[in-house]
């Protein structure tokens, strides 16, 4: 089995650091009915990694509303939103990281291998914050540089360069499919972390089954394999 050194891993922040997709699931919800639009968990999936203004134009889409507002309405719209989710996010505390992600992070970091965030949120240091995992990551991509949301791979590019690794000997973690693509055309080992997700390298139900020796053995024989 060919060893490739692990260069580093990138993390997705909501939905696997913490779950605030509930917050921005609320806050969207609360947005489309003024808008006389319904959206359920269903649909809220297909905003998971998405951008701010990308998942306001896909649940105008929804509401057959997608010519009816201009840039600046539009903006407003967001604006609105993002003011309901930051307020919903004063409940974050460190006891809403999910389950054995620290165990998780102290493993890799025992190793030496950095670690770094890829999250579109322009929230991501508040929410880091509130969970006092400021200064826990080497390297963290800033989602207000980043021109193409998820399923682009600019972010996680973006990570890896950040952390002076290969994205071919590195590792992304995801919950959402836009972030399993993003990760696969990154050319980096894509970890997927949800019931129903396809396309990941390995994939796990929930943050409490991710184990770093697993994760490395799948790396390992995929490497293999592939190189
Ligand atoms: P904000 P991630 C994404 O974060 C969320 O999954 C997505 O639902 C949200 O719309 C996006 O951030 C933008 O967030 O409005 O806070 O800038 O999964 O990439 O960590
Ligand atoms: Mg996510």
């Amino acid at each position: 089995m060919a060893d490739k050194p692990i260069e580093a891993v990138v993390f997705d922040l909501d939905g696997v650091i913490t779950d605030t997709a509930h917050f921005h699931y609320v806050a969207w919800k609360k947005l489309a009915e003024q808008l006389g639009i319904t959206i359920d968990e269903a649909f809220n999936e297909q905003l998971k990694g998405v951008s701010r203004l990308d998942s306001l134009e896909l649940i105008l889409r929804k509401g057959k509303q997608k010519y009816e507002y201009t840039e600046m309405e539009k903006e407003r719209m967001a604006d609105e939103k993002n003011a309901h989710y930051c307020q919903l996010l004063t409940q974050l505390t460190p006891n809403d990281i999910l389950p054995d992600i620290p165990e998780l992070i102290t493993s890799i970091k025992e190793e030496g291998i950095p670690i770094g965030l890829a999250s579109v949120s322009k929230n991501a240091t508040t929410v880091l914050r509130s969970l006092r995992l400021e200064g826990t990551f080497d390297y963290i991509a800033d989602a207000a540089r980043i021109k193409r949301s998820k399923p682009d791979p600019e972010i996680f590019l973006t990570a890896c360069a950040g952390l002076g690794a290969d994205p071919r000997h590195s590792i992304g973690i995801e919950d959402a499919a836009a972030g399993i693509l993003a990760i696969k055309a990154s050319g980096m080992f894509a970890v997927g972390v949800g019931p129903s997700l396809s396309g990941a390298d390995y994939l796990v139900e929930s943050t409490d089954r991710l184990r770093w020796d697993e994760i490395k053995s799948s790396y390992l024989m995929h490497t293999a394999i592939n190189h």
